[in-house]
């Protein structure tokens, strides 16, 4: 059966990259907020070994950014997440999960502190700019909101300091972990940040300005030949190996911040302002019933999963599968799933009724990534 074809419009954006992935032979997209995502270039089994051994270019520009500015940045960009940002200082990002005011998850984005007065939430998918329009009209604050000409390229792989190095100069290999440098292209300054929806190391270069997409795009593909340098893209076996979660099909609105796992990254009692301080403090005293995991699931390799597949025990169901690929490295289907209190326990086994029958699983507390037992 040949797979529907999706029309693209003018509201399904192109992005400055967009000429150079189409002639690195990009082979599907995804759209994620209203914009062409490649999902393969040549199989996702193929991209996850080279992503793992060598360097990848991600057309990323899909993260867009929404661009907090003025008196009132901070405590609005506060208002939106119950990570508490009081210490937070320019040059750093952080991972912020972003709730409403019941505690339900609106984001995931990565917020990025350019001055005290001006920050960058780089959305996962959903449109957050109407929320924070929202809050920003009905709060009376002084600050301007908006949409940038800004477009994330991803540098990652085992390989990704050498290139960065070669284009940006030596000084980016002591960038640390989720902390931004400026570097200079053509006479322009860029914010290079360590980070990326990998575990495989990298970089994110917010390239401002579209007409620098495609020189960009060329001077890091021609540093990179004798690296192996390729176009990639979020690999989905990769970030499930990763436990990298996926809004809107991991997590929706209707979990919050703890039942994904995104506890570490809140600190409510601290978060004075945040809309949903009081509902995820309620919730708090309790702690969630339900939580993301990775799952094994046994068998042959599933198909994508498109929509939720029940998790099975005794004959009852306890959660659901949202996302599963094959991994040639473990050997096995790894998945995410959200599982109920009475069967998140690392190695519980558990079923799961897949569009290709039920398939004996296992359900794990940490990443396969972090447990490391690939073959
Ligand atoms: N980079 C940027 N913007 C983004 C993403 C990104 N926007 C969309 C999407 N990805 C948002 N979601 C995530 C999910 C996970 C991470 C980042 C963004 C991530 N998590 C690390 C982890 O879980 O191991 C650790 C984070 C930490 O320790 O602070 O990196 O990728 N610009």
């Amino acid at each position: 059966m040949q797979a529907p074809l999706l029309s693209i419009s003018r509201r399904t954006r192109k992005t400055p990259f967009s000429r150079r992935v189409e002639a690195a032979g990009v082979k599907a997209y995804t759209v994620y907020n209203h914009m062409l995502l490649p999902t393969v270039f040549d199989t996702v089994e193929a991209d996850c070994r080279h992503l793992k051994t060598h360097v990848q270019l991600w057309d990323v520009s899909c993260e867009r950014q929404v661009e907090i500015r003025g008196p009132d940045a901070a405590r609005l960009t506060q208002m939106l997440t119950p990570r508490d940002l009081s210490k937070m200082t320019v040059g750093k990002c952080f991972y912020t999960p972003m709730v409403d005011e019941t505690g339900g998850m609106l984001n995931d984005p990565v917020t990025v502190k350019l001055a005290e007065d001006r920050y960058w939430i780089s959305i996962a998918d959903s449109d957050l700019l109407f929320w924070i329009k929202g809050l920003t009209h009905a709060y009376r604050l002084e600050v301007d909101i908006d949409e940038p000409d800004v477009s994330p390229l991803a540098i990652q792989g085992p390989r990704a300091d050498d290139l960065a190095a070669r284009v940006f100069g030596e000084s980016v290999r002591s960038i640390r972990f989720f902390q931004f440098v400026h570097v200079e292209f053509q006479g322009k300054k860029l914010v290079l940040a360590r980070s990326g929806y990998s575990k495989q190391g990298g970089f994110e270069l917010y390239v401002e300005g579209s007409e620098l997409g495609e020189p960009l795009w060329d001077a890091l593909m021609d540093a990179g030949e004798d690296l192996n340098v390729r176009a990639g893209c979020p690999n989905l076996i990769e970030r499930i190996e990763g436990l990298l979660l996926s809004y809107g099909n991991d997590m929706t609105r209707n979990n919050t911040p703890h039942e994904c796992g995104l506890g570490k990254f809140c600190q409510t009692q601290a978060a004075i302002g945040c809309v949903g301080r009081d509902a995820l403090l309620r919730v708090a005293t309790e702690g969630p019933v339900r939580q993301i995991r990775s799952i094994g699931i046994e068998g042959d390799p599933v198909p994508a999963c498109d929509e939720l597949w029940p998790i099975i025990a005794d004959g009852k169901q306890v959660g659901t599968v949202s996302s599963a690929a094959y991994s040639p490295d473990f050997g096995i289907n790894v998945a995410v799933g959200m599982v109920r209190m009475t069967h998140w326990d690392d190695g519980t086994r558990v079923q799961v009724d897949t569009p290709h029958g039920m398939r004996a699983a296992t359900v794990w507390e940490k990443s396969f990534t972090d447990r490391g037992n690939a073959r």
